[in-house]
């Protein structure tokens, strides 16, 4: 041995002690060489305690979260651990094994998912309940789908179906500066009055009046209330418009075809009758509107009945033509009553049209006492324009 040969020739005490030292040298550098290679291969097998601790189930993030809720069940049933499929060191107790844990998992598995923890900050114990993360307005995209339905803005649609304050008229003829709008050329035996008692619109409306044989007590629209025909409205090929007047009966000789008893007349510049006109008849039970002229298709028409001591608003809505290129509609308190296309309403032999109201009769066939009261006559590019 190599200690033997190199202490050979020294006295006994120093080679005991030589001895000694040298097992001593050899331990203390034999410990050194293990000691350094065990650094160099513990690295990539150093496992830190928390980590199988966590791994167990017996500390994690699970278990530090959940202080803040606290009905959660005891952490040695940790949900995560479960999942992993890692179960925890059953306690002693003679608990009857797996069974406790059963009824945990099931709602607590997303739980294990340590991103849904951290961001409620102040809700400790609502956690529980949210499935999905609930988070941040981040994910605008289709977490709110309930939110942001624009379709609110619809609802400020309401139904106001009625139009919106009508235009003014064009014309206007309701008594209220006397026969102004009027014309009283040609208008027959008795002279229009103003008067007060019963009016439809203002304070002041026509009176027309015919006794005994008389046949005619008319107006025509438009006019500065004496005999000039200067602003007569003169209605020609294509013109179209919306014509409103007011009627009221006091008392009548009602007519019947073949004894004109016209309230309102479409007449044409010529001589003739006119091309339309609204009558006040009695025919056949029949008591009420009718149109007649040559614009209905030559057919006396009944338009609807008609009382006494009622006001009523009639409207036409036409096109003025020779050729029949015009039409005509006919509303009695807005509702239609009658029309008709490709028509003329002015006698084709003529060249244009006026109107004119008031009572136009066959005097001698319907004799008699017949009262109206006119009222709110409208010229206008609408229904509405031209209602009272
Ligand atoms: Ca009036």
């Amino acid at each position: 041995m190599l200690s033997d040969f190199l202490l050979r020739g020294l006295p006994t005490p120093v080679r005991l002690f030589g001895l000694v030292g040298f097992l001593f040298v050899l331990l203390v550098f034999g410990s050194a060489v293990v000691s350094a290679a065990s650094r160099s291969l513990a690295p990539q097998h150093k496992v830190p305690v928390s980590s199988i601790q966590t791994a167990v189930g017996l500390r994690g993030p699970a278990v530090q979260r959940q202080r803040a809720a606290p009905q959660r069940r005891p952490a040695a049933v940790d949900p995560r651990a479960l999942a992993r499929g890692i179960h925890p060191p059953k306690p002693p107790a003679a608990a009857p094994g797996p069974e406790p844990v059963a009824p945990a998992p099931a709602v607590r598995l997303p739980d294990p998912q340590p991103e849904t923890q951290p961001n409620p900050p102040g809700s400790s114990s609502l956690p529980p309940l949210t499935h999905v993360v609930p988070i941040e307005p981040e994910s605008p995209p289709e977490e709110s789908g309930p939110g942001p339905p624009p379709a609110e803005e619809p609802p400020a649609e309401e139904p106001p179906a009625e139009e919106p304050p009508a235009e003014p008229p064009l014309r206007e003829a309701g008594f209220e500066d006397g026969l102004n709008g009027w014309s009283i050329g040609g208008v027959g035996e008795v002279v229009p009055t103003v008067v007060t008692d019963i009016v439809r619109t203002g304070s002041q409306s026509g009176k027309v009046i015919l006794t005994g044989t008389q046949i005619r007590s008319e107006l025509n629209f438009g006019g500065d209330g004496t005999g000039s025909s200067a602003d007569t409205v003169e209605f020609r090929e294509g013109d179209e418009y919306w014509y409103g007047f007011s009627f009221y009966i006091v008392q009548m000789v009602w007519g019947h075809p073949g004894a004109h008893n016209l309230v309102m007349q479409f007449k044409s510049d010529g001589e003739g009758s006119p091309a339309f006109g609204l009558d006040l008849w009695d025919v056949g039970g029949n008591r009420g509107l009718w149109s007649e002229g040559t614009a209905t298709g030559g057919q006396n028409r009944f338009l609807a009945p008609l009382s006494e001591r009622v006001w009523y608003d009639v409207a036409i809505h036409f096109r003025a033509s020779t050729q029949d290129n015009g039409f005509y509609e006919v509303f009695l308190d807005r509702k239609l009553i009658d029309s008709r296309q490709n028509t003329s309403m002015i006698v084709p032999t003529d060249t244009y049209a006026y109107i004119k109201d008031g009572l136009y009769r066959s005097g001698q066939d319907i004799p008699g006492t017949s009262e109206i009261r006119l009222d709110s006559a409208k010229l206008g590019r609408s229904l509405a324009s031209v209602s009272p």
